[in-house]
């Protein structure tokens, strides 16, 4: 029996021309609402599940195109109700003329409906729901393969094994406690303790993959800053390889911020390059400047670049902003220095590069990625990749932490096994074994519509 009743349709392929265009009916009716304009040689309720069969879409015996039509019979579809999808050829005007014709008999998707059904079908849990948007957004290798990982399950197999082990020890307490007036001692503190802090060094090194896990999910974000005409733009220019930024020997070229993303060693990086910092009466240049301010903060790297001068006026402003341990300080136009000067910067732990010559862009890569240390091993045992994981999983911390204090304190194992509790279902949020009808909008609102 699956949740819901009503049968849902979307295109699920994007807007434009393209070889074909895939319509998608999900829900008890979806196969008799298609039949109704299906004409081919057998009907559509006589097809067996997990195949193919060619056929009209027809409105009034008009036909409107020639299609593919595949039937998923529940259980074993993807939103774990029955499924139909149509290939259509690819254009809009058909497409849309099979969805209007379909709509007279079911309703329009939500944006993520069919996997929000898919999960209330108990056909992935939440954080396999999650890694279906991640897989549709994913630029990146490592994110590719992240979101691949959590698809299959690496994220809930490990938060399972957590919730495991808190129910085990949660277990043998309730039994000490049963037991307690018999003075039958089940358990041994010392084993008990040494359990939960375990449980507390994993959920610690799952919080450490959260800081990354966000990075290879939104991109390490890395601003450009430095007085008017050091070579920012030109820096970012070659960063990208493509002339995207205007460049010219004016100082104030660039007046607001510009973004571009790239994939470094298979990372997602997400380039600013800002307007120069200085003093300005210029109203436009000085809105510039405080966005440039306002990245800045947001940044995990920010290249302080400059072309000689030390500037370090403008360095400490930096550090006020953000921690020092996120800027890079690096010189450029090297090109114009003599070799003493340039070892006399590198002393000051300065990188020294030249867009000119196109020199120290490679050095200034690998110190981007210098502090990112996921691997792919890390990605198959499963990562916390976005705020939501990462609250859950502080939360569990906290209960975790109140639970191992409360042993040291000798409350007794009742106030113990209410703390692990408290812990459990701050996981179990993560998988979605608690969740409300808000809370689950709220997550697959970030779909597009048709997945
Ligand atoms: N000699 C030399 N000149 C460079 C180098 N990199 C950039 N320039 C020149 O420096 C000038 C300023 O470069 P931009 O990249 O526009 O500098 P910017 O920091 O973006 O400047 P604003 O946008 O005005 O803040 C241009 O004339 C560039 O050709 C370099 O490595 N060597
Ligand atoms: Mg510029």
């Amino acid at each position: 029996m699956t949740f819901f009743q009503d049968s849902i349709v979307a295109i699920s392929t994007p807007y434009g021309s393209s070889g074909i265009a895939v319509i998608r009916l999900s829900g008890e009716n979806s196969i008799e609402i298609v039949d109704l304009f299906f004409k081919g040689k057998i009907k559509l309720e006589k097809v067996k599940s997990n195949s193919i069969i060619y056929g009209k879409i027809q409105e009034n015996k008009h036909i409107i195109d020639d299609v593919l039509i595949s039937i998923f019979r529940a259980p074993h579809s993807y939103t774990g109700e029955n499924v139909v999808e149509i290939s259509c050829h690819g254009n809009m005007f058909i497409a849309n003329k099979i969805l209007e014709l379909l709509l007279t008999k079911c309703r329009l998707a939500e944006k993520g409906e069919f996997t929000q059904r898919a999960f209330l079908n108990n056909k992935m849990d939440l954080t396999e729901a999650e890694a279906v948007g991640d897989l549709l957004n994913a630029k990146t290798n490592f994110s590719h393969i992240a979101a691949m990982e959590q698809l299959h399950g690496s994220l809930h197999n490990r938060i399972s094994k957590l919730l495991t082990s808190i129910t085990d020890i949660r277990t043998l307490l309730e039994l000490e406690i049963d037991f307690l007036e018999q003075d039958l001692p089940f358990i041994d503190i010392k084993e008990i303790q040494e359990k939960i802090r375990a449980i507390l060094i994993e959920l610690e090194n799952l919080v450490i993959t959260g800081e990354e896990g966000l990075i290879l999910r939104e991109g390490l974000m890395v601003s450009l800053v430095g007085a008017p005409n050091v070579g920012k733009s030109s820096i970012f220019n070659s960063l990208l390889e493509t002339e995207r930024a205007i460049v010219t020997p004016i100082p104030g070229t660039t007046r607001d911020y510009l973004e571009e993303a790239i994939s470094l060693k298979g990372y997602l990086v997400r380039i600013f390059d800002t307007a120069g910092i200085r003093n300005t009466d210029d109203s436009i240049e000085k809105i510039g400047i405080e966005r440039s301010f306002d990245i800045v903060k947001k940044s995990h790297k920010v290249l302080f670049i400059i072309d000689g001068k030390e500037n370090l006026e403008e360095y400490k402003k930096l550090g006020e902003l953000i921690d020092e341990q996120k800027i890079i300080k690096v010189l450029n136009k090297a090109d114009l220095f003599e070799k003493s000067e340039i070892d006399n910067f590198i002393k000051k732990n300065y990188i020294i590069c030249s867009t000119t010559n196109k020199n120290g862009l490679e050095s200034l890569k690998e110190i981007l990625l210098k502090d990112i240390e996921i691997s792919e091993d890390q990605l198959h045992k499963g990562i916390l990749s976005n705020a939501r994981h990462i609250a859950a999983v502080k939360k569990t911390i906290e209960s975790i932490k109140i639970a191992i204090q409360s042993i040291d304190d000798q409350l007794g194992f009742e106030f113990t096994a209410f703390d692990l509790k408290e812990a459990s279902s701050a996981l179990e949020e993560i998988i979605g074994i608690v969740s409300t009808d808000d809370f689950l909008n709220k997550i697959f609102d970030n779909f597009c519509i048709g997945k």
